[in-house]
Parts: structure tokens; C-alpha cells; sequence
């Protein structure tokens, strides 16, 4: 990884991605998680702004609660920044609670967008004095010049005398919500504890390349009716070599991960980026996230630049082998486009990553058993072929924002409870990063929730072999 700069101390800014458990309760069993780029970017404009600014990711360092609000009271920032997500939100709440009161207090990430009514609402909560809803990058440094800025920025709200402030600011300049992702510095890697780590002997880096999705599968927190401010953007090819050459010389990156949603969901632009990485003859290998309704359908040709241009492996949102819930949750996929996407990756010695969610609205007890056959299916498919398959599969949660939600709320389910997520209760599940192994406990379809474990325990068992 690189060296952390002693030099920041974090007297404007110290960004914090809040620990998914309270590690001083229990101990962290992953040994990695990736990187929490959106705070990477912030803390990296922020400093480039003049500003001293940390990140402290307490999740990878597994830092408990106490002694991360001792790390940030010892110091004393101007202010503290956290990253809230629906599962890691009482993490925060508790930490906020812990934090020296002259600290203020500034809030951005998903659930702080999906919800910002309800978070200024929120008694738990000592004091929110910016809520920053969408993409920071532009406005936290001008939010670091003085407090007063909110009140012209677009999209801040905050909480002042106990009364939510939600002023309509109008975006007189694209570049807060949306800034140009080339005018971007590169992220600063000092700023990120387990970035690039090496796997295997093999040091990996994680970047963005495209920022916003087109797709609205009904679970997604990412997907386009829940990010509505969203304007979708990809870094050209030159910005994204020359983020892979600077980390490859810097720091010796022999492999970067492309963590978005779109950096392999269009033809015409997977065209022009691979093409132009085998022109820079790139020595960099690459892992991506692709859409099956696109590889599916893509020609030889295609997939063959896709090796040629260094891939290793593809991570598929396979979610159901029901074609009936695929539909249901707007995945805009079918199984057969599935075996096909897959066998061609396979075939080409790409390897597939399968995303899989049990438990999903709806599911009938067969469905189920269609998602639990679609793997042996896809395991069985895979293994003549050059690529390999594993499956990564997750019990069903619902999140704010997202078309499920609404539809849920509608039928009844109680945002309260949907809001309870339980570590424990699946930490029997092995995989080699339990960070995902979070329960709401509700029953959302036919099988029952003890029996969807048992059965995602035994899916992962049967990785492991
Ligand atoms: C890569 C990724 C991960 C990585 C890295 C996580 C991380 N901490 O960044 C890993 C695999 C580790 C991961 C884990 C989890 N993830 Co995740 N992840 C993503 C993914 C695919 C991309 C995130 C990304 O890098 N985007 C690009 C950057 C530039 O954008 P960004 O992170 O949103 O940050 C920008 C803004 O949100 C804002 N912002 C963000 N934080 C802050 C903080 C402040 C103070 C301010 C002002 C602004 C601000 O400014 C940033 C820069 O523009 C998204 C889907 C998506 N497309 O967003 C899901 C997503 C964010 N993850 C999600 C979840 C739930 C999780 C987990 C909680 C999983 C779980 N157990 O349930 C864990 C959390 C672990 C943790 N605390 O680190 C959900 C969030 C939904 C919700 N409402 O909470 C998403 C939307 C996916 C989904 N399932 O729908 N995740
Ligand atoms: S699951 Fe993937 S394709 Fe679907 S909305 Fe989310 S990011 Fe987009």
C-alpha cells in the first residue's frame, strides 16, 4: 500500500467510512475489504484545496467504535466527515454520539441521500451541520471555507435550533453535483489503507472509470430512479491510462478493479477503452463488473479484445435462475442470456464472478431452487473451459431509495424493521469476507429466512472446495 502521510493530521477534515460492526465487541474476520474511493476522492480535492484533511477507514482497519472516537477527539478536526450506508448508519449514529461537541458535523453517501428527511429528523443524532446530498467532490472544499457556504450551495441541507433546513438552491454550476470526472485529481492511494494490496502476489488497485447507471434493477441502490441527479459520465481512455500508468509506476499496481456499474455496459464504449488500452500495449490486467444483456449478445470479436486488452475477470448480477423474478426485479436479463454470457467468458479463459440474491420479494420456494440450480449449473458449464466460475451469493436486503423500497413500504413492510440489519445471525455463513453477511431477518418470499441461510452456507461451502 502507500505510506500514509504523516504530515496530515486532519485539522479541517478527518472523512470517516464507519465500521460495518462494532469491532470492539467483536473481532473483524475479513483480512480486506476495497476501498472507499468516494471518501478517497473528497479527502484528495479536499486536500488539493489547501485543506488537511484525513480519511479514516474503520472498516478495513477494523477500529472499534471507543477507539475511533478517541483517534478523532485526540485530534479535533474542524470537522468530521462520515460515509452513511443503510447497514453501517447506527455505527454512525453511535460514533457521532461519542465525538467532542465542537466538532462539526458533515454527512454524504447513499443513505444519506435516500433519506435526508429522516436523518435531520433523527433524535440519535447530536447535531448535522452539513448533509451533502450526491457527489462531493466540488462542494466540500467550498463547505471547508466556512460553515456559511451551505447556504448556497445546492443540495446541503442541515439542522439548525433543532429544525431541518432544506433550502432549494439551484445548480447555477453543473460541476457540484456532476463535476467532469477527467478534471478530477487522481485519487490520492496514501489515503487509503489497503490500496493497492496485493492478492496473491499480485498488487491491485481499485478505480472508478464511469460514474451513474442507466438500469433500474429494483434492489440496486445505484440503480437510475433512485439517483435521479445523477448524470451518467465516463473518464475517457487517456484519463483512465494515465491514472493506470501513474499507479503502476508509483507504486508497482500490476492490476486495477473497476468498481462501477458501466464500465463494460455498452459496446461503443468498451470498443473505444479496450481498444485503446492494446494501443498503449498496457501491461496493467483489469477485473470489471459487466451487464449480461450486453456480453451475451457481443461478438467474437468483442470478447476477444477484451483479453487481448489484459481482462482476468468479470463480475455478473446473475441474482436469480428464476427468468420470472429476473423480470420482477427489472434485472432486463434472461437465464439463457446467463449461460450464454457466461460460456463465452469462460470459453474466452475470462473469469466469471456470479452475484447471486436469495430471498427475494416474491420468491417462490421453486424459484429458489431454480437460483440454487443455476449455479451447479454454472459451476458444471465452467469447468471444461479455460475461465473459472465462483459464486458469490448474499441473503436478500432492501434499501432506501430503491423501486423495491417503495414497492415494499406499499405492501405493507415496516421501514423500521427494514432498517434493522443483524450481523450475527448469518456470521455462520463462511466466505472470505463476511462483510456482506448482514440480515434484515424478514421473510420476503416462500422460504423462510433460517433455511435461506442454510442454503446460502451451503453455496458457499461448495466454493470453497
Ligand atoms: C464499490 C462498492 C463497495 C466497496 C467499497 C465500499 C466503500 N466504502 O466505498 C465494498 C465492496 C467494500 C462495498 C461494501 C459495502 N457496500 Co457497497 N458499493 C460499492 C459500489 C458498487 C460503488 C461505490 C463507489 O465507489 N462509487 C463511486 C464513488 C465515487 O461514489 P460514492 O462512493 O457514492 O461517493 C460519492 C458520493 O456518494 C458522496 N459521498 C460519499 N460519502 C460521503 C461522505 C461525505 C461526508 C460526503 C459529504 C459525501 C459523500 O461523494 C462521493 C464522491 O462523489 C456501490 C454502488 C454504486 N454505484 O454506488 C455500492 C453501494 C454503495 N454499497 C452498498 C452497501 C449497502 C454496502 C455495504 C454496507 C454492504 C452490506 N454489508 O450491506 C458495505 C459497506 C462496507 C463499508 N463500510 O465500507 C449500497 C448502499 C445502499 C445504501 N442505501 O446503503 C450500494 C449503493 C450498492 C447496493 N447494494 O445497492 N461496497
Ligand atoms: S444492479 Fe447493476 S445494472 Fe442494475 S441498477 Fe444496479 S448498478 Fe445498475
Amino acid at each position: 500500500m502507500a505510506d500514509r502521510n504523516p504530515e496530515r493530521l486532519g485539522r479541517d477534515l478527518i472523512l470517516v467510512n464507519s465500521p460495518l460492526k462494532n469491532y470492539d465487541l467483536m473481532p473483524r474476520l475479513n483480512n480486506f475489504t476495497l476501498p472507499t474511493l468516494g471518501l478517497g476522492y473528497i479527502a484528495t480535492c479536499a486536500e488539493a484545496a489547501g485543506f488537511d484533511v484525513d480519511l479514516i477507514d474503520a472498516e478495513s482497519l477494523g477500529l472499534g467504535l471507543v477507539r475511533l472516537a478517541e483517534l478523532i477527539n485526540e485530534r479535533r478536526p474542524r470537522w468530521v466527515g462520515l460515509n452513511l450506508l443503510a447497514p453501517t448508519y447506527p455505527q454512525s449514529v453511535a460514533l457521532l454520539q461519542r465525538l467532542d461537541p465542537s466538532i462539526q458535523v458533515m454527512l454524504g453517501g447513499h443513505q444519506a441521500k435516500a433519506m435526508p428527511a429522516a436523518i435531520l429528523a433523527d433524535p440519535r443524532l447530536p447535531r448535522v451541520d452539513a448533509l451533502v446530498l450526491g457527489e462531493a467532490e466540488t462542494r466540500v472544499p467550498r463547505l471547508l471555507q466556512h460553515v456559511s457556504q451551505r447556504a448556497s450551495l445546492p443540495k446541503i441541507y442541515w439542522r439548525e435550533d433543532g429544525r431541518a433546513m432544506m433550502p432549494v438552491v439551484s445548480s447555477s454550476n453543473p460541476e457540484w453535483l456532476a463535476p467532469d470526472l477527467d478534471q478530477l485529481p487522481f485519487i490520492d492511494r496514501s489515503f487509503l489503507p489497503q490500496d493497492p494490496y496485493s492478492d496473491a502476489g499480485v498488487l491491485e488497485s481499485a478505480m472508478v472509470a464511469a460514474r451513474g447507471c442507466p438500469f433500474d434493477c429494483s434492489f440496486c441502490g445505484a440503480a437510475v430512479s433512485a439517483n435521479p441527479d445523477v448524470t451518467i459520465r465516463m473518464r475517457t481512455p487517456a484519463n483512465l491510462l494515465a491514472e493506470m500508468d501513474q499507479l503502476r509506476d508509483r507504486l508497482g499496481v500490476q492490476r486495477v478493479r473497476f468498481v462501477d456499474d458501466l464500465f463494460l455496459a455498452n459496446r461503443k464504449s468498451m470498443r473505444a477503452t479496450l481498444g485503446a488500452f492494446v494501443a498503449a500495449a498496457s501491461p496493467i490486467a483489469w477485473d470489471a463488473t459487466g451487464r449480461i444483456n450486453i456480453l451475451a449478445s457481443a461478438p467474437s470479436d468483442l470478447i476477444d479484445l477484451m483479453v487481448s486488452s489484459g481482462c482476468r475477470e468479470v463480475a455478473l448480477g446473475i441474482e436469480s435462475g428464476s427468468d420470472r423474478l429476473l423480470s420482477y426485479i427489472d434485472k432486463k436479463i434472461s437465464v439463457a442470456q446467463t449461460l450464454s454470457a457466461v460460456e463465452k467468458l469462460c470459453r474466452a479463459g475470462i473469469n466469471v464472478k456470479g452475484y447471486f440474491i436469495l430471498g427475494l420479494p416474491t420468491e417462490s420456494r421453486a424459484e429458489h431452487q431454480e437460483t440454487l440450480d443455476l449455479v451447479q449449473r454454472l459451476r458444471c458449464l465452467a469447468e471444461p473451459l479455460a475461465g473459472n466460475f465462483r459464486c458469490s451469493a448474499f441473503e436478500y436486503r432492501p434499501y432506501p431509495g430503491t423501486p423495491d423500497w417503495v414497492r415494499l413500504i406499499h405492501a405493507g413492510y415496516s421501514a423500521r424493521e427494514m432498517l434493522e440489519y443483524d450481523a450475527s445471525d448469518s456470521a455462520q455463513i463462511p466466505a472470505d469476507r463476511d462483510e456482506f453477511n448482514f440480515s434484515t431477518g424478514i421473510q420476503f418470499g416462500e422460504v423462510p429466512v433460517l433455511e435461506i441461510r442454510r442454503n446460502l452456507a451451503e453455496l458457499m461451502r461448495g466454493e470453497r472446495r
